[in-house]
């Protein structure tokens, strides 16, 4: 049964609005979607950080090091939880959240004693750690805390690092130098925008897919709105030119239904300020409706502008 969780966080990057995406999620009709697939979701309301811890960080770029923080560890509890009681949808906030969510499942995956696997859909890579990132926005460092890189002692050590062949980067098309020799050195998975238009978008998600129902795997899906074309999703801070499509990503949703794999969700980077009337909002509402089950032919005639 999905929980949704808002995320209200925009400390990970110095954009304002993003604290209103999980409210945005919900005018959107996230939970009315879902139960016109039949698929009852409960809502565990907003999440919010506890006191600010006293931390430092040797990078004077980094900002907003304690609040980020303070709602890593909140996020991780509120997610261990949940992943106890049904399949969490986390409403964001922007994509700092992540070094939460995954910790909590992370922990969850580790009492189970099952592994966990992670899908990073997005134009980022996020594998910047609090040492090597520039611009100090720390929205661009959860893969590198999940994967357990060095770097992030402010933070509370990663419950069970996720080994990185475990990790699958999936529509990336921006990644900073430190970022790209860190993952030459790595057995991730990365699906970048060229392999998907050389190999299709299905073949590779498949082979991963198929990785993680072989080992009994969790699996944790990260949808960064950047993942999308900004044509279709322009309410987000950090856009780049040449994303997925409106099909190609109901596809990938599609499978990943039809996997029956998906254990926990991230909804990351939605910034409703720029948006154009929630139009993206309504995307993303959209595509969890194919996550959860819609068909293509029984989409309702609908229009979207
Ligand atoms: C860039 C942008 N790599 C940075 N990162 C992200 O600031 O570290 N944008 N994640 O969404
Ligand atoms: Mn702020
Ligand atoms: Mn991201
Ligand atoms: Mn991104």
């Amino acid at each position: 049964k999905p929980i949704l969780i808002g995320a209200p966080i925009d400390s990970g990057q110095k954009r304002e609005g993003c604290l209103m995406g999980p409210a945005a999620f919900r005018v959107a009709g996230l939970a009315r979607s879902l139960a016109e697939l039949g698929v009852e979701s409960d809502d565990w309301g907003d999440v919010t950080p506890g006191p600010l811890p006293e931390v430092t960080c040797p990078n004077p770029a980094v900002h907003h090091l304690a609040e980020t923080v303070a709602w890593t560890r909140a996020l991780a509890a509120r997610a261990e939880a949940a992943m106890a009681q049904g399949l969490p949808i986390f409403m964001g906030g922007d994509h700092s959240l992540s070094l939460g969510t995954v910790a909590g499942v992370a922990a969850h995956a580790k009492a189970l004693g099952r592994p966990l696997f992670v899908l990073w859909l997005d134009a980022h890579s996020d594998y910047h750690t609090p040492l090597t990132t520039q611009s100090g926005n720390l929205h661009g460092t959860p893969v590198a805390y999940i994967a357990g890189r060095p770097g992030f002692d402010a933070f509370p050590p990663f419950p069970a690092p996720v080994p990185a062949d475990r990790i699958c980067l999936y529509g990336i098309r921006s990644v900073d130098p430190a970022e790209h020799a860190g993952l030459l050195e790595s057995d991730m998975t990365i699906c970048d925008m060229r392999v998907l238009d050389e190999q299709g978008i299905v073949a590779p998600l498949r082979a991963f897919l198929d990785g993680v129902r072989a080992a009994n795997g969790l699996l944790h899906v990260s949808l960064d709105v950047d993942f999308l074309d900004p044509a279709i999703a322009p309410a987000v801070g950090t856009t780049v030119p040449g994303g997925t499509t409106f099909r190609e990503a109901h596809l990938v949703m599609e499978h990943l239904h039809e996997s029956g794999l998906v254990t926990s969700l991230d909804l990351v980077e939605l910034n409703p300020f720029l948006d154009e009337r929630g139009r993206t909002a309504r995307l993303m509402v959209e595509l969890v409706g194919s996550l959860m089950g819609r068909k293509v032919f029984d989409r309702p005639t609908r229009s979207f502008g």
